[in-house]
């Protein structure tokens, strides 16, 4: 009712030229699509590296000394070696590391080998080194190996340093360190649960292998922690609109990590991996993709925004305040995955690609990663993008090199779930209808034909003996009416895969299906892909936040339905249970008993029943037909005739909204008050309604809002949870949102949907003192209003019906 708190966008500059703080957008797309034509995985990897790493001199000195690898393994394994080539001007020691790091320590050197090299200089060599992994990184848990490591990031690395006479001998510890020249490379290693047992080598006492047999089943458990956060690790179906996910880092329960993190925000180091699905260019100046916003709600670094033409817009906060903006002119291309990697960094970059942007900054750049909140899309504050995001990689403590974070993604890739839904959404038939500007012109009726020519066979297939088959003309026929727009024919396609009606279980298509649902802003799609990463069902990952991304939209159009009340295409939600004769028997139409034993005592002046059919039929519950004159008429006849405190406060609305009837303000006040005297707690609210939006007296309004909260109206909490929020209260001017919290809470518990927006919104960014971020309570919060929606009871009507007809 009332508007929120207002952030201004930052103004955006542009970038002086004199550096310290760098970073560097790199935008890959052809590299990704070339994976998508099934090159095989590896080759990602080869791809990358010839395109992105070309620094001709960077391991090599001008006298000619280098070290690289020749052939090298992989993956971690047993029983492997590695070739080393190098070339030495003079006399030097060559060494050949392993170094891991586990959940809890980073740089810890596993393996070495150096030797030296006294003649033919000058000449490029090579040598075979074998590798030799410790068995707590290659096996599981088993007898010989009793504390295997959980490894986040192995790498092998050689190096070399020159011998001067008289270091011949002196400790080489400190090789790496002091070496002309390096190199190194990530190997994969295995999860481990997904490792084999170590293989026998020796005979075991039979006391020790009862031991252990008796003891293998208790797991040590230690906090898991990677610098590596995924924010993302299924796509998000972002509509383009203000909502998105809240995302909110806390500090590293890892001492060390923690101390790398604070010295690292003197000069910050971070590097995000994006990957985007655009269905258009933003539609307004700029669109969110990832913005941080801070603990007094500014906008803080970074903030990673796509611009109406298809560029990235990147802005930063200097630590003296001021906000840079640069722009990386890239036009997007629309319809193919794209994955974006922003390095921030301190030290110069000396590499510039194609499609790659640096900027500097002249001091030093505000960067605090848990302080305030991340969002993914959109917010109250800025419109998302329209497409799909995610996954998101978030490397906290940066990233040294490219290559490492190509390889880390390498495998994700190419995976098949990805190539279906580009494979989805480049299909032939698809990109000539697809486009959203042309969809947006595209008479949807041919699709809506289809849909229910699609329905209609449905119920046919129940009937006939080749029902099977008509099912698989109903999944053509649903893609060609879901690839038009039609967004239940996606939702349909959806539940048809994921449930394995007609046809095989696909997780793949299902999900698929139910994306594109979701990106069309559909509520049913919403609410299905909220209820799936709520509980994690179906192949959906169980999270919290992406299930608040979709949750916190469909909450808001519920909001918005229930003001519509004339829409004939809602109608009041009711839970309704199959196994339950006794409810079904309420649900059975105009002809029905219930209703027909309602109308005759309404008739004969029961004020109940009269209330209750008005309800009915205001709304279209229970199966009657929404009809708003009717309702009007029953309300009247309570109001005026019955002196009923409820129905008049309903009529006044009614006659100060002007729904059904011509507007009356002066006969709604008056009946409002009389209401009100008369004990009716809604007909205060409604006072305060009054004197807010129709006279803007605000001291009078809030005194009605107060006194109708304090006898448990639910509107009236949120009222003076408004008041409270804005400030608006003449007697009491301060802003307290701790207060307006707790007022918009109570209100939802009672079932207020936009209490409940507001309330969720709070626990999900716990941006106000006092209230702690709770997730899962807001979930939840948005699920019991999104389930109040009145077109999700249209469906359950016409689901009803169906089920009384005893048809699929
Ligand atoms: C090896 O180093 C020598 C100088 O020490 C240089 O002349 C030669 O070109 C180098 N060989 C290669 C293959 O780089
Ligand atoms: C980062 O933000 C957190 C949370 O607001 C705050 O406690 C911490 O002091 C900040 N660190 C620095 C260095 O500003
Ligand atoms: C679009 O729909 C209208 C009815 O809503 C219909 O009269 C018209 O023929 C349709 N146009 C096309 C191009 O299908
Ligand atoms: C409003 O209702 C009152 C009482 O029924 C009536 O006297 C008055 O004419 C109505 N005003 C309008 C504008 O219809
Ligand atoms: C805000 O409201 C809370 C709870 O109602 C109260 O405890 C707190 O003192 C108030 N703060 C201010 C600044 O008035
Ligand atoms: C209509 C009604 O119930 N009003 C009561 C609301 O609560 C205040 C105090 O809490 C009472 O004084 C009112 O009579």
């Amino acid at each position: 009712m009332k508007s929120n708190i207002n952030l201004a966008a930052k103004s955006s500059l542009l970038c002086h030229h004199i550096g310290y703080w760098s970073c560097l957008v790199i935008i890959y797309w052809a590299l990704i699509s070339s994976c998508f034509l099934n090159i095989p995985k590896l080759k990602c990897g080869s791809i990358s590296l010839k395109v992105w790493c070309e620094s001709p001199d960077a391991d090599r000195t001008p006298h000619g000394d280098f070290v690289r690898f020749g052939h090298v393994p992989d993956r971690v394994m047993d029983k492997c070696s590695v070739q080393v080539q190098y070339n030495c001007s003079t006399a030097c020691q060559i060494g050949v590391e392993i170094v891991i790091s586990t959940p809890r320590k980073t740089g810890v050197i596993v393996y070495r080998r150096t030797w030296t090299n006294h003649k033919r200089f000058g000449k490029p060599r090579s040598r075979t080194v074998p590798l030799v992994f410790p068995p707590a990184v290659l096996y599981r848990r088993h007898f010989f190996v009793k504390q295997p490591l959980e490894t986040c990031d192995v790498v092998l690395r050689a190096w070399m340093i020159h011998l001067v006479e008289e270091e011949f001998g002196v400790s080489r510890a400190k090789g790496y360190e002091r070496s002309l020249v390096r190199t190194s490379t990530s190997l994969r290693t295995l999860p481990l649960s997904e490792r084999t047992a170590c293989p026998q080598t020796r005979s075991v006492s039979w006391g020790a292998w009862l031991m252990w047999q008796l003891t293998k089943d208790t797991v040590r458990k230690c906090p898991h922690e990677s610098d590596i956060v995924d924010i993302l690790n299924f796509p998000f179906a972002s509509t383009g609109e203000t909502f998105g996910i809240i995302h909110k880092f806390s500090s590293f329960r890892n001492r060390d990590l923690e101390r790398r993190r604070t010295l690292a925000l003197k000069q910050p180091s971070v590097t995000l991996s994006v990957w985007l699905y655009l269905l258009s260019w933003c539609s307004q100046s700029v669109c969110g993709i990832i913005r941080h916003v801070n603990e007094h709600r500014n906008y803080e670094s970074p903030l990673i925004m796509l611009s109406d033409t298809g560029d990235i817009v990147l802005q930063v906060q200097l630590v003296d305040g001021e906000d840079q903006a640069l722009t990386a002119y890239a036009a997007l291309p629309l319809h193919t995955w794209i994955r974006l990697d922003i390095f921030f960094q301190v030290s110069e970059v000396r590499q510039l690609y194609l499609y790659a942007v640096m900027c500097t900054f002249h001091t030093r750049v505000q960067f605090n990663d848990t302080s305030g909140y991340f969002v993914i899309g959109g917010c109250i504050y800025m419109q998302g993008i329209h497409g799909y995001i995610g996954p998101i990689k978030y490397y906290r403590l940066g990233s040294e090199n490219f290559l490492k974070i190509l390889w880390f993604w390498s495998s994700d890739v190419c995976e098949s779930f990805y190539g279906d839904l580009k494979r989805k959404f480049d299909r032939r038939e698809c990109t000539q209808t697809w486009s959203w500007d042309q969809q947006r012109r595209f008479n949807l009726t041919l699709s809506r034909v289809v849909y229910q020519d699609a329905v209609k066979t449905i119920a046919k297939a129940e009937e006939s003996d080749s029902g099977l088959d008509l099912l698989s003309t109903v999944i053509q026929q649903l893609q060609v009416s879901s690839c038009w727009g039609h967004q239940h024919s996606s939702l349909l396609l959806a539940t048809l895969h994921l449930s394995g009606l007609g046809v095989p279980v696909d997780l793949e298509q299902g999900h698929v299906y139910s994306l594109i649902g979701g990106v069309s802003d559909d509520r049913l799609a919403l609410m299905h892909l909220g209820y799936k990463h709520m509980q994690g069902l179906d192949g959906f990952p169980k999270d919290q936040n992406t299930a608040y991304g979709y949750y916190s939209n469909i909450g808001t159009q519920t909001s918005i339905d229930c003001n519509k009340v004339q829409d004939s295409s809602q109608t009041l939600t009711e839970h309704v249970h199959l196994n339950n004769d006794d409810e079904l028997h309420t649900q059975t139409g105009e002809l029905g008993d219930i209703v027909q034993y309602l109308k005759h005592q309404a008739d004969r002046g029961d004020v109940e029943a009269q209330k209750t059919l008005a309800g009915m039929l205001l709304w279209g519950s229970n199966g009657v037909e929404k009809d708003i004159p009717a309702a009007v008429m029953w309300y009247t006849r309570s109001a005026l005739q019955m002196v009923d405190p409820s129905a008049m406060y309903d009529y006044a609305i009614l006659l100060l909204k002007g729904t059904g009837v011509k507007k009356n303000r002066t006969l709604g006040l008056e009946l409002l008050e009389k209401a009100a005297n008369m004990g009716s707690v809604e007909a205060l609210n409604g006072l305060g309604w009054y004197y807010s939006n129709i006279v803007k007296e605000e001291r009078k309004a809030y005194r009605y809002f107060e006194l109708a909260a304090q006898n448990g109206s639910r509107d009236g909490l949120f009222n003076v949870g408004v008041y409270q929020l804005n400030g608006d209260n003449p007697d009491k001017p301060d802003r307290n949102e701790t207060a307006a919290f707790h007022y918009f809470l109570h209100a939802a518990q009672l079932g207020h949907v936009d209490g409940a927006v507001q309330s969720a919104l709070f626990l999900s960014t716990g941006s106000i003192q006092g209230v702690p971020r709770d997730q899962d309570k807001a979930v939840l919060l948005l699920k019991r209003v999104s389930e109040m929606n009145g077109h999700l009871g249209f469906m359950v009507k016409d689901a009803l019906q169906t089920y009384q007809r005893g048809s699929w």
